[in-house]
């Protein structure tokens, strides 16, 4: 739950922030399909490796295999601190690594999203893919460090079409430690006018797993017309059936990645923020997009 809320609707939730806080971990039981999908690869004849997935060809990647400011090809950057902290009092101010690496650097082959917190006030960085896609296979490797007051994302909005949250929003991987019995969890969810704030429909649940923090992980969404189906390290977790209804299915248009830690909020826990030391991190190894 990371778009900004229009006035109207904000104040409409008003009322309603400590009922999300206490049951935005009731979701839907995710359905239980334990179908693997396994990644290929095939070297080129130039010598390059092809990604392929679930008969899906890799259409658009950065595997962070270079060093410095992120590929400004692929990404740009959303700054500031949002209005009302981007909907959910969050504390950061995010920050543009288009010419200097500071709260985005590329190094060692991963993408390090950095929150620091400098001169009183912490700052971090969101970055958007400048490409969008309907349909396909999307993925991410990740290393969470699953601390409370932290909130990483690795999540989905649509180009356009209307205000949040008729168009709809795919989180793939949210941790949120900070929430009462979310302890290594990450949640896999959908927004839409016929489900949000305190109802989101799960893809995949609130997954557990002990060792979140301290292995790599990979999280997916396999995106048809029909549903959206979502996986982690490979296994499916959960799914999401397309009803033919806008107001529950708007994820009939192309949407754009977005990578962010978010400081404290609704999910991070502002009061966690102080013990985080003035310093968290999200490492990205990869983002694929499979068509
Ligand atoms: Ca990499």
């Amino acid at each position: 739950m990371k778009k900004q809320l229009s006035l109207k609707l904000r104040l409409l939730l008003l009322s309603g922030v400590a009922v999300f806080m206490t049951t935005s971990c009731m979701f839907m039981p995710p359905k239980d399909t334990k179908e693997t999908i396994k990644t290929e690869a095939e070297e080129a004849e130039d010598g390059t490796t092809i990604y392929k997935k679930d008969g899906l060809t890799c259409v658009w990647h950065d595997e962070f295999d270079y060093e410095g400011v992120p590929d400004t090809t692929k990404w740009k950057y959303q700054t500031g601190h949002g209005n009302d902290g981007w909907g959910n009092q969050e504390l950061q101010n995010y920050t543009d690594n288009t010419t200097t690496a500071d709260t985005a650097v590329v190094e060692e082959g991963v993408l390090k999203i950095k929150a620091k917190y400098e001169n009183g006030e912490w700052k971090s960085a969101r970055l958007n893919s400048k490409e969008s896609w309907k349909y396909g296979f999307i993925e991410a490797r990740l290393k969470i460090t699953d601390r409370k007051g932290a909130w990483p994302a690795f999540w989905m909005m649509p180009d356009g079409r209307a205000d949040w949250p008729d168009c709809g929003e795919i989180d793939i991987m949210e941790n949120a430690p900070a929430i009462e019995n979310c302890d290594h969890r990450v949640f896999s969810s959908l927004h839409a006018r016929g489900h949000f704030a305190a109802n989101p429909k799960s893809i995949g649940g609130k997954t557990y797993d002990e060792n979140l923090s301290s292995e790599w992980h990979t999280f997916g969404i396999k995106w048809t017309e029909q549903e959206i189906t979502c996986y982690y390290d490979d296994v499916a977790v959960g799914g999401y059936e397309n009803n033919g209804t806008i107001e529950d299915w708007p994820y009939d248009q192309k949407f754009y990645i977005i990578l962010n830690l978010a400081i404290g909020g609704q999910l991070g826990g502002t009061g966690f923020a102080p013990s985080l030391g003035g310093n968290a991190e999200f490492l990205i190894d990869y983002v694929r997009v499979y068509q």
